[in-house]
């Protein structure tokens, strides 16, 4: 419990005002007395003693009447939340068909990702197929050859369950040093969703996978023909075939009408607009835009074969493109924890660089393999601080420091980057991506 006497209580005066132009400050210092042990000041910002024409005077809104039902048959964000979108990074690729943009991570909140904020990773550009047009054929190592129509697949057992998908390039840029300023831009590439789908294992045993099937091939119907190789056991444990994201259809983006879902295993393996299986005895041999995907090691050796996204935190708030504006005092700092292993058991954070940790408070689903949300309360003295967070799995693997990780493999890679990341917050609340050492 908090220590009552470091509470600063509002004071009488501006309670008195707030009273008189209507407002209730009820049991404000008092809620805020959860948070971590920490001293919680007044949150309240506002000069109290003078009047407020938003709370004194009838605004417009309130005065005339608004837009009916069915303005917007298919409902959008409000127009204030306009800055809120998917960004991209002009010279990160050639042209947009093949390309990524960035979930903006830093304006979200809880752990769903909104389906039109979900970021984008397209190699041929996004197919439109009309569900009716869609096949699914499965062939190879199996005892009868199929395909199945989307009413088909609609028929079997259908499951939900939150899943994130990280792109291995997430971070990816940061490898030999602090580059893109904002988490939107260096830990973007993930995105956070509930499916509905049917277990993969309904479809391959309705096919029947014959004893020496030990690799699944999954192919994209969009331009660039998208495969993988995945090991049969993978396929048929929890991998889905997935056709609504966070109860809605899927987006066309994300794959629109049939996605693969790998669930903790790097994006690239995900085929959306997925069209075919072919069950085989060997990975197969990829074209050069996926075999991409191995970790180029400081000899010259690749990692191939990393499939699992390693225990991986960021800090969302503040970060560059969300600063803190209210100056010092009680302050909340939030960020996303994952983990491909499983579930997050803890997440630290440290406010200076790594030297000193508090335990944050998590809050909100605990799915397997799926992002996690963690708060840390506490009350800035208005210091600079170098913000890092430090996730650990219920597996005990623990989020690495960056270079850590080049001691391990190296300068040369760009995939699989899961190391702590700083901010340099500012005395104004500004902050930066930067690295200690
Ligand atoms: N058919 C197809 N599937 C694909 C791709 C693609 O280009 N074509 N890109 C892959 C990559 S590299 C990633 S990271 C994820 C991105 O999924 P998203 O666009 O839903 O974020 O899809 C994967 N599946
Ligand atoms: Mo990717």
């Amino acid at each position: 419990m908090s220590d009552d006497k470091n509470i600063e209580k509002p004071k009488v005066s501006a309670r008195r005002s707030a009273l008189k132009a209507g407002l209730k400050l009820g049991g404000l210092a008092a809620a805020g007395t959860a948070g971590s042990g920490a001293i919680i000041k007044s949150a309240v910002a506002a000069d109290q003693s003078k009047p407020d024409p938003l709370i004194t005077e009838i605004q417009d809104w309130n005065r005339y009447m608004g837009d009916g039902v069915d303005s917007n048959p298919y409902g959008l964000p409000s127009k204030f939340e306009s800055e809120v979108v998917r960004r991209d990074v002009a010279w990160l690729t050639a042209d947009a068909k093949s390309s990524v943009n960035f979930t903006p991570l830093h304006a979200l909140d809880g752990i769903i990702t909104p389906n039109g904020l979900c970021f984008e990773r397209h190699h041929g550009g996004v197919a439109q197929i009309a569900p009716s047009d869609h096949r699914l054929m499965i062939n190879g190592l199996v005892d009868h050859p199929l395909v199945f129509t989307m009413e088909d697949i609609a028929r079997f057992p259908r499951e939900n369950h939150t899943y994130f998908l990280e792109c291995a390039a997430n971070s990816g840029m940061e490898w030999r040093g602090a580059q893109l300023n904002g988490c939107q831009f260096t830990h973007g590439m993930v995105h956070n969703v509930v499916y509905t789908g049917v277990k993969l294992k309904h479809l391959l045993d309705e096919a029947g996978v014959k004893a020496r099937g030990k690799w699944l091939l999954p192919e994209g119907a969009d331009p660039a023909h998208m495969t993988r190789s995945i090991p049969i056991e993978k396929a048929l444990d929890d991998c889905l075939v997935a056709f609504k994201m966070n109860g809605e259809a899927l987006r066309p983006e994300q794959g629109y009408p049939l996605r693969l879902v790998v669930p903790g295993w790097e994006g690239n393996m995900w085929v959306k607009w997925l069209r075919r299986f072919e069950v085989g005895d060997q990975p197969w041999h990829h074209r050069e835009e996926t075999s991409k995907y191995t970790d180029l090691l400081a000899d010259g050796r690749a990692r191939r074969f990393t499939w699992e996204m390693d225990v991986k935190s960021v800090i969302t708030n503040p970060s560059p493109q969300a600063p803190i504006m209210h100056g010092k005092g009680r302050t909340v700092i939030t960020g996303l924890a994952w983990s491909g292993h499983g579930t997050i058991k803890r997440v630290d954070v440290s406010t200076d660089g790594g030297r000193n940790w508090v335990t944050a408070r998590l809050d909100g689903p605990s799915f397997s393999k799926s992002v996690h949300r963690f708060y840390y309360d506490f009350d800035w003295d208005g210091r600079d601080m170098y913000l890092q967070s430090r996730a650990i799995d219920n597996h005990g693997n623990i989020q690495p420091t960056k270079n850590a990780l080049r001691l391990a493999r190296g300068e040369n890679s760009i995939y699989h980057n899961n190391g702590i990341q700083t901010w340099h917050v500012r005395g104004d609340g500004s902050a930066e991506n930067v690295e200690i050492s």
